[in-house]
């Protein structure tokens, strides 16, 4: 009876094209890297902030945007395609109650915590910024993911994350 929240990206021909795939990539190693960050004694924001550093680097490496990527995480740069957090927690409820800070402070993360880890990058159709061939592209990839002593538990793993699994599994090439 608790619940779940779980995102997939699929190209819709089975597919990715190449800017499809590169943003895709870029999103797949935020999920990776943000979900190594959540275990005991690291604070609930260390997954997001994990997020947003490889989403901007990724977004300054692929030309998406341009400048220092201390500096473009430092003045937000990366909300106009990030623009949400990173994960929420999970249980009775999809947003499950529970505080994010305790006394202004980052709650420390704890075996048995359980949230999503849900970066993604959104190209808005209209994004004059950006070359034509990066708009329109939305991608999020969302796992549930259990604190334990042992590291992440990435309870949803059964559902396939790499490229090429998620091409075969829509019959495109592999
Ligand atoms: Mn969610």
């Amino acid at each position: 009876m608790y619940a779940s929240d779980v995102t997939r990206t699929f190209p819709v021909s089975g597919t990715f094209s190449a800017p499809q795939r590169e943003l895709y990539e870029v999103v797949l190693e935020a999920n990776l890297a943000a979900t190594a960050k959540a275990v005991p004694g690291n604070h609930w924001n260390e997954p997001h902030d994990k997020a947003v550093d490889v989403i901007t680097k990724g977004l300054k490496d692929l030309g998406l945007l341009e400048g220092r990527v201390p500096q473009l995480v430092k003045s937000l740069a990366y909300r106009k395609f990030f623009m949400h957090k990173t994960g929420h927690w999970l249980g009775l409820d999809v947003h499950d109650v529970g505080d994010y800070k305790v006394a202004d402070q980052w709650r420390l993360l704890e075996p048995g915590m359980v949230m999503t880890i849900e970066p993604g990058i959104y190209v808005a159709p209209g994004e004059r910024s950006v070359d034509k061939r990066w708009r329109g592209i939305g991608i999020r990839i969302e796992d549930d993911v259990q604190v334990t002593r042992d590291g992440p538990d990435v309870l949803t793993r059964g559902l396939p994350t790499a490229v090429d699994e998620i091409q075969r599994h829509m019959g495109g090439r592999a």
